[in-house]
């Protein structure tokens, strides 16, 4: 049998950390020898961070009573003996539930009330406002206090119609989907909106974040579960009831949910659960075998997926299983098998990206410590040249050399005008930039939507309003993209140009690409859609539901334009840093020279002293060129593992 799931976390988790620590030292060093530059710099720390607090979303989702909950307290909290997450018969998880670990917060579940969804603040935003949410303190050496608390998930409150109309959960134009009304007229809404699991889990603590989900049409409720949440799961995991197979529900919500053109399919993971259900005693275990087969290919045929993305388990007897330590029903369950399809599919996609985006961060570093090594080899062969040229010369000859390059070392310093110029040519192109992806216009955006959507009867559809607002967004990242080439030719031609007057080797680096932020706004602008187009336009009816749907959405956008900026940023500083550590070696080459020939006019027998000292740098450089190889290569085959094969295909040719 492989890894479990839990095993391979670990690993992943323990091959993270071991990494972070490497880059650091890594950084350390470059910088005790003078090769980490502000744009190397941010390129480690952004990779540093990036490996270290690298998040996995693993997100459950069904029908109610599919046995979601019980299925995460079967892979995950068995170790705690007991049931953690309530999972009982009915309607039982009320609302959205995320477990993960934030080190700077104590061990507790945090509460959003329902009410807040008669603001329009989105999920994002209430995050930052702690006090909103009723916190209470979790006893993680205590598995009973720990389950009695997570008890709260299931909280629900009696309100008015009118009450579970403002809050999302009645519908006069979806009556099918309405809670029932009791005697008193009252309806049953959950008590809170959203729940916060702040636990010091082992797997938790590595980075694996859970999202189990109410069941019904609470997720329809929620428009950020839709469009944010879940379609930047790495994972999803969605249970059906093996006795019941695809039935019309799980079909809506599978549809509704998790599949649309933009979806990766290999990232869904299809439960089939309660399989325990089909063992009967008057059945051979063939036969509920061949039954279970059945099943499978014929949820696979009807959900459109391999079929071997189709799993059978049962996690009560999962649990069971673990809880008891009964390695024969653990095997029934299926479970392992189930664990072993979800580390394999997240784990090894997760590693994979990771692994190529710590190769291409190493790679490029390299790239740039590497061209400030070569300057300073240039630099001392030119010494060399110059110090044998001296040799057997005589006082005034020696002295007319030393006047030489101290009016090379003034007409260099005169040239600083130029550099500059460019420079602020170039910070106004960033301003346009940061202009054009900034807040500001993207709040202006934002507004133009909202009172779009809220128009009485919306006379221009849906889809050509959002149409409208996207086709603003993507035209205003063509346009940066156009400011960047043009950013970059400039640089190009400048550096050109140094490079022939001065004998640098400045190379403009390539602009980022944001064909990826655009595929990003295509797949956010689909996600809305489909949300809307599947029978919850008619919620924009009320004005607070366009706002907050709007919200969520600028709260996402707002995360690709930054992302895409911060991009351009570190481009445009490694560029601006290229150019600096230029200037500071040819100062400091001058300096040297000057100072080289004083010593060999105040002492005989300098002159040898000192091309025995320009050998010596040249050795030490090399030994720094090696240890550097050294120290990146252990970085990048350290990725090695976890990088896809095709890159490493393409190194080898
Ligand atoms: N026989 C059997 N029962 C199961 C299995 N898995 C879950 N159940 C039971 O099914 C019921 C519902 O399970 P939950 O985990 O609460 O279901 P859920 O999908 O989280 O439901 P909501 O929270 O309401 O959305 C509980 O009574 C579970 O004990 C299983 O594999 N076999
Ligand atoms: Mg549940």
């Amino acid at each position: 049998m492989g890894t479990s799931f839990n095993e391979q976390f670990d690993q992943h988790g323990t091959w993270r950390r071991e990494f972070a620590l490497r880059l650091k030292l890594l950084a350390e060093w470059m910088k005790d020898h003078e090769l980490l530059d502000a744009a190397v710099e941010e390129r480690l720390q952004r990779l540093e961070a990036r490996v270290r607090a690298d998040k996995v979303m693993v997100a459950f989702v069904a029908e109610f009573s599919r046995g979601k909950s019980e299925l995460i307290n079967a892979i995950f909290f068995a170790g705690y003996g007991r049931r953690i997450m309530p999972a009982s018969a009915g309607r039982t998880t009320m609302c959205p539930t995320e477990m993960g670990y934030d080190a700077d917060v104590p061990p507790c579940l945090r509460l959003l009330p329902i009410e807040t969804r008669l603001h329009p603040q989105s999920l994002m935003e209430w995050r930052m406002v702690p006090e909103k949410w009723t916190r209470i303190d979790l006893d993680v050496n205590d598995p009973k206090q720990l389950s009695a608390a997570l008890e709260k998930v299931a909280e629900t409150r009696r309100v008015t119609q009118d009450d579970a109309r403002s809050l999302g959960f009645w519908q006069l134009e979806a009556p099918e989907d309405n809670p029932m009304v009791d005697a008193q007229g009252l309806v049953e809404v959950p008590r809170w909106r959203h729940a916060l699991i702040n636990i010091a889990h082992p797997l938790l603590k590595q980075g694996l974040v859970i999202l189990d989900t109410p069941g019904l049409n609470a997720i329809g409720a929620e428009p950020e579960l839709t469009v944010s949440l879940i379609p930047q799961a790495h994972a999803i995991v969605f249970l059906l009831g093996a006795d019941t197979g695809v039935t019309k529900s799980d079909l809506s919500i599978w549809r509704e949910h998790l599949v649309n053109d933009s979806n990766d399919i290999s990232t869904r993971l299809v439960v089939l659960n309660k399989i325990d259900t089909l063992w009967d005693a008057l059945s051979s275990p063939a036969q509920v075998q061949a039954q279970i087969e059945r099943q499978r290919a014929s949820t696979a045929e009807i959900l459109g997926i391999p079929v071997q993305q189709v799993i059978p388990v049962s996690a009560q007897k999962g649990l069971v299983a673990k809880v008891t330590d009964d390695a024969a029903l653990l095997e029934l369950s299926c479970l392992p098998a189930l664990e072993e399809a979800l580390s394999q599919g997240i784990m090894g996609q997760r590693q994979k990206m990771l692994g190529a985006a710590v190769f291409s961060g190493i790679s490029e570093l390299r790239t740039e410590a590497g061209r400030v090594i070569n300057i300073r080899r240039c630099d001392l062969t030119e010494q060399m040249l110059e110090l044998k040229g001296l040799q057997g010369k005589n006082s005034p000859v020696i002295k007319s050399m030393r006047s030489r390059i101290s009016q090379e070392q003034t007409e260099f310093d005169l040239g600083g005008a130029k550099i500059h110029a460019v420079r602020s040519v170039h910070l106004k192109l960033l301003r346009e930039v940061f202009s054009l992806l900034g807040p500001t216009a993207l709040k202006k955006e934002m507004a133009q939507l909202t009172a779009v959507l809220q128009q009485k009867g919306l006379k221009l559809g849906v889809k050509r309003a959002y149409g409208d607002t996207f086709e603003q967004l993507r035209a205003s990242l063509r346009k940066v993209q156009a400011i960047s080439e043009e950013i970059q030719s400039m640089l190009a031609a400048t550096f050109r140009q140094l490079n022939a007057e001065h004998g640098f080797s400045l190379q403009a680096p390539t602009e980022p690409s944001l064909a990826g932020y655009r595929h990003d706004l295509d797949l956010v602008e689909r996600s809305h859609l489909q949300y809307l187009g599947i029978g919850n336009a008619f919620r924009l009816a009320q004005p607070e539901f366009a706002d907050r749907l709007v919200r969520a959405l600028s709260t996402r956008l707002r995360a690709i334009h930054e992302a895409a900026l911060a991009d351009i940023e570190l481009w445009s500083k490694s560029a601006a840093a290229q150019l600096d550590a230029q200037l500071r070696e040819r100062r400091r080459n001058f300096a040297r020279r000057l100072e080289a020939i004083d010593r060999i006019q105040q002492a005989s027998g300098g002159l040898d002293d000192r091309i025995s000292e320009i050998q010596a740098r040249g050795d030490a450089l090399q030994q720094l060129e090696a240890k550097l190889s050294e120290l990146t290569d252990y970085l990048i085959n350290a990725t090695d593992r976890v990088r896809p094969e095709t890159t490493r295909a393409l190194e080898r040719v």
